[in-house]
């Protein structure tokens, strides 16, 4: 590709503004040229060679473009009958430089980024025109057929539209076109517009009206004119562009997209808080304030702001940008709400949507899945529940036993109003691991096969782990397993305040159970927290004092004891299905201790959602046994069916498809 830059002409309508330069170098802000804005543009389009043809003041112009310091290959053509030719002559004598597609322009033409976007990217030769503006009385026009431009000039009114000499013209059209225009200047026709050639085709040069509407393309003829595009390059300069960005990573798909979109005005680029990128995504690696100083440094960016959630109603309500930009990969799927809300928000004040093609680079998507392979890491996964905890004050955990449920854990997500919702860790249950094996939960699976267990998990996984210690074992155990747990880049280990043979807290004062005395579990936190190498690792004391009925009193009093000795989150656990002693505990403890994390797991008290449980001041819900539970009747079922049936025929349809569980598990 090449651009064609027509600048033989005089510019003499323009007075005393073309008595040293030739017209393209008029000043159209303090800041720029109609030339130099065209070779900016042009060098920012990926342009590289660009073709000037001059008449008077060539020597000027020539120097100017140089001094310009762009990085763009000139070819200057000097029509030396300037004063008594037209630019067809020009053209004829630019000829032998010309042979690519062409982008053709007239020096005088001032037009914004979208425009030249929008030309460039056309798949077929194309000519700007806009029905939206009035036929001008000696501008040129264009006879439109068939979205076709069939003739261009200025004495033609019938069928036609305000028309601009901006043309992208592909190889052959322009080859038909400059063949025509030899034959032209040949035959002595040299003071035509090069369009009279062009209309002799008669619609065979194959260009398509491209309809800018009410975008800026004007050409400067005289002082009034210049007036004009100056008040409205300004008007165009001073939009402001909104585009919002979850990554933590910013890749070259990233900087091309920023490069777009500030070609339309100033770029304000809201990033995603910590907490909408967790919900939607994953846990960001890079915390939001570090994301938005990571924006504030690309060049073009004029603000960067935070967008708390993933909605865009607050931001576009506070900075009315003219243009939002996205990928158009949001008009469909869950982003779709989101999207519609944008959409009517800026229909409201006259804002504009733009949608930029989204192409899944190979290249980008393979640094995202390195990035979300670092989030399993143990370093970078052990700490992630702390912060989670931090951001978002309440914490929503699922029971996982294998790998399996450790992937369902990680990667169920429900998509509601545009937002999404997903399990924030993953909950290594005493209870579940043990009854996967088939043994009784009373901490007879070994540390070793629990720790197999995690490592399963782990494998597959990214979130967070908490482990279900049970009592912890012995003291002088315990801070081995701390250690263990910590290397592995486990989150928290939650122990309970029992003592001797632990059973099923949910079984109550059914079966013999004993509680330690507050000093001895205090003392085992202790050792506990002295042994962990980490800031981040949690020890959590779980109270058994209502489950074996010992009272409200109790259970407080072992609460404050506990986090005296240094836990780091008290879990407090009930079997009624009445949820109100639970919510008696969280409302007395808060009077005292507003900050340390309250952890429950509602398996009988399950009627409260997580929106009030935060509300009353709890931190950690864990859901500590549902997919094992529902699991085990599915899997009975089947069973039961193929025994009753003597085949597996009648259980097939309450089965996942057979080519749906061999592709359940993606390849590496
Ligand atoms: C577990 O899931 O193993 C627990 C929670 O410890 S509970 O079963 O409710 O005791
Ligand atoms: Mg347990």
């Amino acid at each position: 590709m090449k651009a064609l830059i027509l600048n033989s002409g005089m510019g003499s309508r323009m007075g005393v503004l073309t008595s040293e330069h030739p017209k393209c170098m008029t000043e159209i802000s303090p800041r720029e040229t109609i030339l130099s804005r065209q070779l900016n543009q042009l060098s920012e389009a990926g342009v590289k060679q660009v073709v000037i043809t001059t008449g008077l003041f060539n020597h000027v112009l020539e120097a100017y473009c140089e001094s310009l310091d762009l990085p763009l290959e000139y070819t200057f053509v000097h029509n030396p009958d300037y004063r008594v030719t037209n630019y067809i002559y020009s053209i004829y004598l630019a000829r032998a430089a010309l042979d690519d597609d062409i982008l053709l322009m007239h020096g005088d033409l001032v037009f914004e980024n979208e425009v030249l976007d929008r030309v460039l990217g056309s798949d077929s030769s194309c000519m700007t025109v806009s029905t939206t503006l009035p036929l001008p009385e000696k501008d040129f026009k264009a006879v439109i057929r068939g979205g076709k431009v069939m003739k261009v000039g200025v004495g033609f009114f019938e069928n036609a539209a305000a028309a601009q000499a901006l043309y992208h013209l592909k190889r052959d059209d322009w080859r038909r076109w400059l063949k025509e225009i030899e034959a032209f200047v040949d035959a002595g026709k040299v003071t035509v517009y090069a369009e009279e050639a062009l209309n002799a085709l008669d619609g065979e040069a194959n260009i398509a009206a491209l309809d800018v509407r009410d975008l800026l393309c004007a050409e400067i003829d005289d002082a009034q004119d210049l007036a004009v595009v100056t008040r409205r390059l300004k008007e165009v300069e001073n939009r402001t562009v909104y585009m919002c960005f979850s990554t933590d990573l910013i890749h070259g798909g990233h900087i091309e997209i920023i490069r777009k979109a500030r070609r339309l005005g100033k770029l304000i680029v809201g990033v995603l808080s910590d907490e909408a990128v967790a919900s939607y995504k994953r846990f960001p690696l890079v915390p939001c304030a570090e994301r938005m100083k990571l924006f504030e440094n690309i060049t073009g960016v004029t603000r960067v702001v935070e967008q708390k959630t993933l909605s865009y109603r607050e931001n576009i309500e506070t900075y009315r940008p003219d243009i939002v930009v996205h990928g158009d990969d949001w008009c469909a799927g869950f982003q779709k709400p989101v999207r519609d809300e944008v959409v009517a928000l800026l229909k409201d004040y006259g804002g504009k949507l733009v949608e930029f093609p989204y192409s899944a680079n190979e290249e980008y998507q393979e640094i995202q899945k390195r990035q979300r392979a670092d989030l399993a890491m143990p370093d970078l996964r052990r700490g992630r529940l702390r912060r989670l905890l931090e951001m978002k004050g309440l914490v929503t955990v699922m029971e996982a036993h294998d790998g399996l449920t450790g992937l369902i854990v990680e990667n169920t997500v429900v998509h509601e109003n545009g937002g999404a919702r997903q399990f924030d860790a993953m909950w290594l249950s005493s209870l579940c691991d043990s009854t996967a094996k088939g043994k009784p939960d009373i901490e007879l699976v070994d540390m070793t096969s629990r720790f197999r267990t995690i490592d399963d998990i782990m494998e597959v996984t990214t979130k967070p782990i908490i482990f279900d210690g049970d009592t912890g074992g012995l003291t002088e155990h315990f801070v081995y397993t701390v250690r263990s747990l910590e290397r592995m880049g486990v989150s928290m280990v939650i122990i309970e305040d029992k003592t001797g043979l632990k059973k099923n807290s949910l079984f109550g004062t059914e079966v013999e159970q004993t509680q330690a005395s507050i000093e001895e579990f205090s003392q085992k936190i202790r050792a506990g927290k002295k042994a962990q190498r980490t800031k981040d690792f949690m020890i959590c004391a779980r109270i058994e004092s209502l489950i074996l009925e010992k009272g409200m009193e109790d259970a407080l009093a072992r609460a404050k004891a506990f986090t005296a000795a240094g836990a780091d989150a008290i879990m407090i656990h009930s079997r009624k299905k009445d949820p109100a002693e639970i919510c008696e505990f969280i409302g007395r403890f808060r009077k005292d201790d507003p900050a340390t994390p309250i952890v429950l797991v509602p398996t009988s008290f399950n009627s409260v959602k997580e929106e009030e449980w935060k509300a009353r001041g709890a931190n950690i819900i864990i859901y500590a046994n549902q997919l094992m539970r529902a699991a085990v009747p599915a899997i009975r079922s089947a069973a039961v069916s193929i025994l009753e049936n003597h085949r597996a025929e009648e259980c097939d349809a309450t089965l996942m498809p057979f080519k749906d569980i061999i592709r359940l598990i993606p390849e590496k």
